[in-house]
């Protein structure tokens, strides 16, 4: 098997950074050692087969993306990142795992749904996947089947308050497969808005002409948020459900989970990039580019971007900073603004819902550094370690310790990104939301399970290097 040594760099952890070596044997870590050490009286350097050198650079573990959708069906159309683009373009970004969700559609038995989308990754993928699993029809039948996701390595399933006709599960679904999370540990992943009332607002809107992708976030009010966070807690209580909350975006939301969590529940909080750092108002208006005023349906996402005037930004900052909220997932899912998007003009509630950022979730959370809201060490545990004990893959991934696969990110804290379409945009999409970002930072290397994938703004790999992960229950169960 190859041995690797990365030498000179500085390890982070979520508890602590230290200057060390870190000796690669095969897929997995085999020691992390004072810097030039000698093992069994040899000089590692010289007996290795690859020396990489990491001086001056942070050595962390691969980023963990538990939120994504590749080739999801939906809004009409399909996310335009498969697998395989999409993974190669986590890669890029120095994301090493990917947790997808599987879908169960209405009318269709869980397991058939979770086989179908092993048959979209299997044999696809640049980096690890693992797969949680929607329930889009709860039922005596699901309800059982659910029983059987953990020998399967998911241990977690996500349900919607939103999207009537589509994903929706009432308050009786609700509960009723709550009590199977609370009976068998699997995690409830909840989308939290009130989707019967967002979509007869949507409605009104139309009926009043307001159809620019401006008023998507107009009719998906923070009310709509806070009051399905407040109800999933609710009954997460009664159950005794663990909750992870997806894709946090009002503050008002946050504040329901820090009083949950303060009062002792056993209740998690996700944000994304496009939270901490785009608005509703980013939204608003033609910015030169020949969708005119309908540009904004670029950054058309559930739930939806806030107005900054209300500071859910700044809120959203301080709760990664305080742990009121866990980890930054991106729930990626991608569309071109041509033939998808685009399907939503002159109609808002008819634009795909979704954001592309898999690549640049670990740079746009390092800028997070650079601006004072969070330390190296937090980064670190809300990108990988978290995602990783929150998800059962920890010791395995979301840490560079003897035994763990080695995923393993060398960041270059003085290095520099420009994100763009003409630039650095490896996803499968037409235009990026984050076009014009500048980032004070670089992933240099990405290793996955042993193997560099990515180095010197080269991609290594090869579609297919990835491979399931099945997960164990959540390290957070009580
Ligand atoms: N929100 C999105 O923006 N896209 C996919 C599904 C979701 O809940
Ligand atoms: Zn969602
Ligand atoms: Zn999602």
């Amino acid at each position: 098997m190859a041995t690797t040594l990365i030498t000179g760099g500085t390890v982070v952890s979520a508890t602590g950074r230290s200057l060390a070596d870190v000796l690669v044997d095969g897929e997995t870590i085999r020691a992390v050692l004072e810097p030039g050490s000698r093992l069994l009286g040899t000089d590692l350097k010289q007996s290795v087969d690859t020396v990489v050198d990491a001086t001056g650079k942070y050595v962390i573990p691969g980023g963990i993306d538990a939120h994504t959708h590749m080739q999801m069906p939906f809004g009409g159309t399909e996310a335009s990142d498969t697998f395989e683009t999409g993974t190669r373009a986590a890669a890029w970004g120095g994301t090493t795992t990917i947790i997808d969700f599987a879908i169960q559609k209405y009318g269709e038995r869980v397991e058939d749904g979770l086989a179908a989308w092993h048959e979209k990754a299997a044999g696809n993928c640049a980096v690890d996947y693992g797969f949680h699993q929607i329930i889009g029809d709860v039922n005596d039948e699901s309800l059982k089947a659910m029983r059987g996701l953990l020998d399967e390595g998911v241990s977690s399933f996500k349900l919607f308050m939103a999207y009537p006709g589509v994903f929706y599960s009432d308050d009786a679904q609700v509960l009723k497969a709550m009590q199977v999370s609370a009976d068998t540990g699997l995690m409830t992943m909840m989308h939290a808005e009130n989707g019967p009332a967002i979509d007869v607002l949507a409605q009104q809107l139309l009926a009043q002409g307001k159809t620019d992708p401006y008023f998507h976030g107009i009719a998906r009010a923070w009310q709509m948020e806070e009051e399905a966070t407040h109800r999933s807690i609710m009954l997460a209580n009664l159950t005794g459900a663990p909750l992870y909350v997806v894709h946090v975006s009002a503050k008002q939301a946050v504040a329901q989970i820090a009083t949950a969590r303060d009062g002792g529940q056993n209740v998690f909080g996700e944000t994304c990039p496009q939270y901490l750092y785009l608005s509703l108002e980013d939204q608003l208006g033609a910015k030169g580019d020949q969708w005119g005023e309908f540009e904004g349906a670029k950054w058309v996402c559930s739930t939806p971007l806030r107005s900054k005037h209300e500071h859910h930004s700044d809120e959203l900052w301080t709760a990664l900073r305080t742990n009121d909220i866990q980890m930054v997932s991106t729930d990626h899912c991608p569309f071109c603004m041509k033939d998808q998007k685009e399907l939503g003009l002159g109609d808002f509630s008819k634009i795909p819902n979704g954001i592309g950022s898999v690549e640049h979730r670990m740079d746009l959370l390092f800028q997070g550094v650079v601006d004072g809201h969070l330390t190296p060490e937090r980064w670190v545990e809300i990108t990988a370690t978290t995602p990783a004990r929150m998800f059962g893959l920890y010791g395995k991934k979301g840490v560079i310790q003897p035994g763990a696969d080695a995923d393993i990110v060398v960041y270059d804290p003085k290095g520099h990104t420009s994100i763009g379409l003409e630039k650095t945009h490896h996803m499968n999409m037409d235009y990026s939301a984050w076009e014009g970002y500048e980032i004070d930072g670089h992933v240099d290397t990405v290793m996955s399970r042993g193997r560099v994938i990515v180095d010197a703004d080269a991609y290594l790999g090869t579609a297919g290097d990835g491979a399931y992960v099945k997960r164990g229950l959540s390290q957070y169960l009580l």
